[in-house]
């Protein structure tokens, strides 16, 4: 069996492009040039890539693949504790391409003007692709195992949703060290062997000017869309938008289909599942659902004491999702992965959802208070409250997510100081330790925080 995850690559077509932040290439150059990074990684396990949003990683992420080589992406805003912990944690080989000053762990050097022809390698489905990091409730983010299969399967279950072939042009401007941006915004591609627009930053200028059949964005990105109708008006021969990572605001659903004539197709998934739930090409759309179980993928709901919730459309329960496209388990982690599944073997997802008569799917919210969703963003206010409170001058704080007309929520940190502190210094002290979109965007000082008698902050009523 020749390589089995990015079959469309391997047509090495010259007619199908991807194109990152402004650097274009064919899928035959591209291969071409992976083969050789492919080569480079004999006898290697795992390597880190910085994952800017440049043709840079899309070559290192290609040829480690192509290789059976475990990528970890690491976010390239990175703070030192969130570096420290990143690379303490997956223990990688080397930085494959690009790596951050004063790193101890060896840089392999790409070389992206070498080509080579490419020799196929078998590699063994179930092995791990990527080593992804997200954010739980509390302490510090988790390596979420993927495996080829999963990430196979997962992509498998899009293409047939969304009827996506290999005359597309995907277009997005989402980071590349998350599931949205990476496996759905370019294995994709790779794997259908079709057209990727990367436009480096998601702004709706970008998206307005790159021209495609299909279109990933975030809520926040089509949001800013929406008030920008002629950017907008723009998308309006494309094939398919797509939203996810966060819910839609009804309201955008609305005013996006006055502008581009298209109802966003919204799907809904996790970095621990890929995506699960799917509004499909020839489905129907319905703001605020997120659609069907994608090919091999079923769900259910249960309440608190683990009883089936029913599938009225109306009933709430916790979503729990079990198939093909699940994660292998959290790097290291045994105890935390063994508490994400049920008896019965199926995942917990922590959101809550309803699910009607004919498998629709509306997410009605997230089980916990800190998980915040920020722009897209999964972020642990445990992480953050963990990382003030190494400021100096914090004696207590808590974090929460705040609804945010732009964001989805916001982070907004309140905080007891023990000596004076200004605001800024306390946001640019988490950007220097965590990464830029974990700043809180407000922070809020007290005199105390609201505490039960057990002790315990009472977020709810912050
Ligand atoms: C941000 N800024 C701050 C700040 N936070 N400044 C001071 N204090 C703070 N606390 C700055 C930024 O650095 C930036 O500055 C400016 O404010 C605007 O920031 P922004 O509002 O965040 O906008 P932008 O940079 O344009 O980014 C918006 C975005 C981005 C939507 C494009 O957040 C994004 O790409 N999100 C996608 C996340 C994602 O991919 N999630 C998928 C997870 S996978 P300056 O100077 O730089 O302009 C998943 C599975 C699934 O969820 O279902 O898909
Ligand atoms: P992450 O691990 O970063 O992929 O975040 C996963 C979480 O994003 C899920 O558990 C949901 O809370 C949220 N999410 C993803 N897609 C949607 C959606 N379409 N609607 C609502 N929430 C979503």
């Amino acid at each position: 069996m020749a390589e089995a995850l990015l079959p469309g690559l391997l047509r090495a077509r010259t007619d199908r492009h991807l194109s990152v932040a402004g650097t274009t290439t064919s899928h035959a150059d591209l291969l071409a040039a992976a083969a050789v990074v492919a080569d480079s990684l004999a006898g290697r396990r795992r390597v880190a890539v910085l994952a800017t949003p440049t043709m840079s990683t899309v070559l290192a992420v290609t040829g480690a693949l192509l290789a059976g080589v475990e990528v970890v992406p690491v976010p390239p805003d990175s703070g030192a504790a969130e570096l420290r912990h990143i690379l303490s944690d997956a223990t990688p080989d080397a930085w494959l391409g690009a790596a951050p000053d004063d790193t101890s762990l060896p840089a392999l050097e790409i070389d992206e003007t070498a080509r080579a022809s490419y020799t196929p390698v078998q590699v063994d489905p179930e092995r791990i692709a990527f080593v992804l990091y997200t954010s739980g409730t509390t302490g510090l983010p988790k390596g979420v195992l993927l495996s080829r299969r999963a990430l196979t399967a997962g992509l498998d279950g899009l293409i047939d949703a969304w009827a996506w072939t290999s005359d597309d042009v995907l277009v997005h401007g989402l980071p590349l060290f998350h599931v949205h941006g990476l496996v759905l915004g370019v294995l994709g591609p790779l794997r259908i062997g079709g057209s990727l627009v990367h436009v480096g930053r998601g702004t709706p200028e970008a998206y307005a000017g790159a021209k495609g059949t299909m279109y990933f964005a975030v809520p926040t990105i089509w949001s800013r869309l929406a008030e920008s109708p002629d950017h907008a008006r723009e998308l309006t021969g494309a094939r398919l938008l797509v939203s996810g990572s966060a819910a839609l605001p009804v309201p955008v659903f609305e005013r996006l289909k006055e502008l581009t004539g298209h109802e966003v197709a919204e799907r809904y998934g996790m970095s621990e599942t890929l995506i699960t739930v799917a509004t499909r090409a020839d489905g129907v759309r319905r703001a605020g659902w997120v659609g069907v179980p994608v090919a091999g993928v079923e769900t259910r709901l249960r309440d608190e004491h683990g009883a089936d919730v029913p599938h009225d459309g109306e009933s709430v329960g916790r979503l729990e999702v079990r198939g093909a496209t699940l994660f292998d388990g959290y790097l290291n982690r045994a105890e935390a992965t063994a508490e994400t599944f049920t008896d019965d073997g199926w995942f917990v997802t922590g959101d809550v959802a309803v699910i009607d008569a004919d498998g629709a799917h509306r997410i009605v919210g997230r089980e916990s208070v800190d998980l915040i969703k920020s722009a897209g963003y999964r972020i642990g206010a445990g992480e953050i409250e963990s990382t003030l409170l190494g400021h100096p001058a914090v004696a207590e704080c808590a974090v929460i997510g705040a609804p945010d007309p732009d964001l989805g929520q916001k982070i907004v940190a309140f905080v007891v100081a023990r000596t004076p502190v200004s605001a800024a210094d306390l946001t640019s002290y988490v950007g220097e330790e965590l990464s830029a979109h974990k700043r809180p965007r407000e922070i809020v000082f007290v005199d105390a925080l609201p505490r039960n008698e057990m002790g315990k902050v009472q977020k709810k009523r912050l």
